[in-house]
């Protein structure tokens, strides 16, 4: 029996694009300029609660236990409105509590992980009834790296060239690799420019944009042979010379923006050291300042010391692959 009141909680991880997304072709459906492949993490992730309730005469929502204002509240109303065209009830609102558990110290963006578990149970509270690949087409109105939190493992989002093409999918399992994450926190404040200004900018003034279409593609089949051979040294290679390429956009783009610090480039060097060592690892870095490094489980300990050394334990996190959408009610 469906009880329309009862309270739907949905988790949803984050992840990290191996291959990234840096620009769109429809800014409104949010359909990429090119596939990407992300691995999906699992020890951040974010819980939503959504509640359909016959008392409101507008959305109510809660993020990280604090009333939601201005622009994120609106992104969140936004997104219930596409659930509620899609459900044919447009006067039904709901209540949203979402928990981010994403240390924002992590330095990782929690638009993924809360979009995705925000389509999960704000789709099913308004009794759609979606498969993975229609949840994952809804997360990705919300945020575009929403669309691959669907999913565990490595994930490859289809560009497509409309709502109904542009969706993400498991392309293969991580649970028999060995790789894990280290997040390397430099800076916890919101960055000047967000992803979707970076984006935009890049792609209509970045000379070098139609460039960076063709290395993606081209990205993307080579990692997922690599993936394929459980090839680590191909996959950490492409991860952060791709990354590398992602930020030449920025600092090509007029008005040029930059997104790392200078310790951000210590980093990247340190990772380039440790590797000229023997120690295998390899950076990958998001529309920010914080450096995330791909290792395998016979270095990570030794790698995690010496970053802890630079930068404090409370600075530097393990992750693991990790789950796909999950409903817990
Ligand atoms: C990614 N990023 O593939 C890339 C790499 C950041 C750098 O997706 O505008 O929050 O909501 O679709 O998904 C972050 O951008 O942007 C992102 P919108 P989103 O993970």
């Amino acid at each position: 029996m469906m009880n329309k009141n009862r309270p739907v909680i949905a988790r949803a991880h984050t992840n990290i694009a191996l291959v990234k997304y840096w620009g769109k072709q429809n800014e409104n459906l949010i359909i990429p300029q090119n596939d990407s492949l992300s691995l999906t993490l699992d020890q951040f992730y974010t819980d939503t609660t959504v509640t359909f309730d016959p008392t409101l005469t507008a959305d109510a929502v809660l993020i990280d236990n604090e009333v939601a204002q201005g622009s994120d509240y609106q992104r969140v109303v936004d997104f219930l409105d596409i659930v509620r065209q899609k459900a044919q009830t447009p006067d039904r609102f709901f209540n949203v509590n979402s928990v981010n558990h994403v240390p924002t110290a992590a330095g990782f963006a929690s638009s993924a992980s809360a979009f995705a578990a925000l389509a999960a149970a704000a789709s099913r509270a308004a009794d759609l009834k979606l498969d993975l690949t229609e949840l994952s087409r809804l997360a990705r109105r919300g945020s575009g790296s929403a669309s691959r939190s669907i999913f565990a493992g490595f994930v490859q989002w289809h560009t497509g060239n409309d709502d109904e093409t542009s969706y993400a999918e498991q392309y293969a399992s991580a649970a028999d690799w060995d790789i894990g994450v280290i997040a390397l926190t430099l800076q916890k404040s919101r960055k000047k420019v967000s992803s979707r200004q970076g984006m935009q900018l890049s792609v209509t003034t970045s000379p070098f944009y139609s460039e960076w279409i063709k290395l993606a593609n081209s990205d993307i089949e080579q990692i997922k042979q690599a993936i394929d051979q459980h090839d680590f040294t191909t996959v950490g290679h492409i991860s952060e010379t791709n990354a590398l390429r992602m930020h030449a956009l920025t600092l090509s783009a007029d008005p040029g923006f930059i997104y790392f610090t200078g310790q951000t480039i210590e980093m990247i060097n340190e990772i380039r050291q440790l590797r000229k060592m023997g120690i295998e690892c390899y950076a990958t870095i998001d529309a920010g300042p914080n450096v995330k490094v791909l290792c395998q489980k016979e270095n990570a300990s030794k790698i995690m010391t010496h970053f802890n050394q630079l930068l404090g334990s409370e600075n530097v996190i393990y992750t693991t692959p990790g789950s796909g959408i999950e409903y817990l009610e």
